[in-house]
Order: structure tokens, then sequence, then C-alpha cells
């Protein structure tokens, strides 16, 4: 059979500069070491670069991340230009902002974005809200365009990610702040206390039909740590009760063909944490899910 002519590029993006955590830098090597992302007879599957941010102190953090984010845009930006599909391998959640400005800028001329966001957290702080100061706290609200200006200066201007196009699924940590901004926005929230009641799949299908309402092409974001750490130790902030590998696998399969979606990221892998692999072999099912991808995407 012949393979299709969208190929999935995967970056790396070894930072934890916005992150307490410095085991999630080693994660896109371990997950290349590790050949979790791989061809199969249908989908093609290619690495294209592991992008790096020097060694510097915590209060430079917010360099770093808007240095790689810059960069990381521009990447995104290409893979999507070029027809094919990227995939972002973090690196600590604050890569987000790259990512999904990259497709933002892709997407231009024909749209706007939508997002399904797979996470444990919010990640929904500004600097006014957040305690921990940590940036990997705050990539939401800066796609909103709430967060700090340095965070998304790079290109010209971006629209804001539209707070109807965007739906965060398997939530259970978070601070009153960030709570509060995405209940003002009216972002659809789906706690893992929803995911639970009603079941995986009957909210992943809602998700997907809010996302893809209003937008010329769709994205999922996938923190590790949205799974439950007994299965999947291996993230840098675990939290106990979360998704089952199987289910977000099973619920990612409807994405399979599908012309509209365009990108994909998995982030916070901590290989220090993980227990024989079973984190990595998580993130290599949720790529396999997805595949074979749409042969091209929608114009
Ligand atoms: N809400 C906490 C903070 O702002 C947790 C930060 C997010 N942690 C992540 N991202 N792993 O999903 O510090
Ligand atoms: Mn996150
Ligand atoms: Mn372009
Ligand atoms: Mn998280």
């Amino acid at each position: 059979e012949p393979k299709p002519e969208r190929s999935i590029i995967v970056i790396g993006a070894a930072s934890c500069a916005g992150a307490p955590d410095p085991g999630c830098a080693a994660g896109p090597d371990a997950l290349h070491h590790y050949e979790v992302f791989h061809d199969t007879p249908l989908q093609r599957v290619a690495w294209d670069a592991i992008l790096r941010v020097p060694r510097m102190p915590p209060q430079a953090a917010l360099i770093a991340v808007s240095a790689l984010n810059r960069k990381l845009a521009e990447k995104v930006h290409g893979v999507l230009d070029e027809g094919n599909f990227p995939l972002v391998v973090g690196g600590d959640h604050s890569c987000a902002i790259g990512t999904w400005s990259g497709a933002q800028r892709a997407l231009a001329d024909r749209g706007a974005l939508g997002l399904i966001w797979i996470d444990a957290h919010m990640d929904s702080h500004t600097f006014d809200t957040t305690q921990s100061g940590q940036l990997h706290g705050m990539p939401v609200a800066s796609l909103l365009g709430r967060g700090h200006a340095a965070l998304r200066a790079f290109g010209p201007p971006l629209p804001d990610l539209r707070p109807g196009d965007l739906c965060l699924i398997g939530v259970r940590s978070y601070e009153a702040g960030e709570a509060a901004l995405l209940h003002q926005l009216g972002v659809r929230v789906y706690t893992m206390d929803e995911v639970r009641a009603r079941g995986l799949r009957a909210v992943f299908d809602e998700a997907l039909a809010r996302v893809r309402a209003r937008t010329a092409g769709f994205g999922v974001s996938v923190d590790l740590d949205a799974l439950d750490p007994e299965e999947e130790p291996g993230v840098g902030s675990p939290v106990p009760g979360g998704i089952r590998c199987a289910e977000l696998a099973a619920a990612l399969a409807r994405l399979r063909g599908d012309p509209d979606f365009i990108a994909m990221e998995i982030v916070e892998y901590n290989p220090y944490r993980d227990r024989d692999r079973a984190t990595a072999d998580a993130a290599g099912a949720f790529v396999e899910a997805v595949t074979p991808l749409a042969s091209k995407p929608a114009r």
C-alpha cells in the first residue's frame, strides 16, 4: 500500500525553563531514543529537530521560553506550509505557546484555530494570578491573549485564540485565579469529575464538535499528566485520578483520517519518573491512534 502524502514531522522542544522539574527537558531525547514514534505501513513519521535552550537562571526563564517559542512557531508554520503534520514533543507545556502560534499563522488566511487541551491542570494563570511563577502554568492564558506580552512577542501580531474555540479535558488541579479567568471568558472545561460521570468518549466528541464549529482547522495538546499516574508515572507534575491510556487512545482514534486535524502536541514527559517506559509507550500509542492521517489537509 502507498503511504499518504502527508507525513508526521516530529519537532522536539527540550526545555524545562517553564517548570520546576528539570526532568522534562530530557523528554524529547528519551522518546527519540525509545523510537516510540515510527512509520507504520500507512503513515510516514520523521524527526525533524530537537530545539534546545541554554541553561539559564530561573529569572531568565521568560527570555528562554519566548526564544524557544519563536523558533518552534516558525518550525510548526513551515511544516504546515509544506502540507505535513507537525507533532511537537515537550518539554514543559510552555512550548504550547509556540506550537499553536505557529499553527495560527499557517491557518491565518483561511480562518481561526480550534484547540482541545487535555491536561490535569488549567495552565491558565496570568502573571497576576500565578502563585508558583512557573510559565508552564500559563500557556492557555497566553494563547487567549491574557499572558505576558513577551511570551507571544515574536513575528507579526497574532489573533487571540477565541474562548469558544478551546476546550479543556481532564482537569483536576487548579487555583482560583485561573478558574475565574476561564469562567469569565466562557471556555468549556470538562473536569475529571465530568469525564468520569459521562465517559471520555462522550466528552471528547462534544469537545470536537465545539472546536470544529467556527474554525479552519484544529489541534490537540496532550499533557501526559492528564493520564492516571498509577499507570503513567513519567510526568513532571503527577496528579492522582486521571484518564486511562486506553480510553484516551480510543477517543483520539476519532481523529483518524480527519483532514481538519492539523497538528498535535505531547508534553511533560519525564523519563526519570517513568516505569518500564509505560508513559513513553502511551505517547507512542496516542500517535498511532490518530493514524493514518487524511492524506491531505483541508484547503
Ligand atoms: N497550577 C500550577 C501552577 O501554576 C500547576 C502548573 C502546571 N503544571 C503542569 N502543567 N504540569 O500542566 O504552578
Ligand atoms: Mn499542561
Ligand atoms: Mn504560511
Ligand atoms: Mn499538566
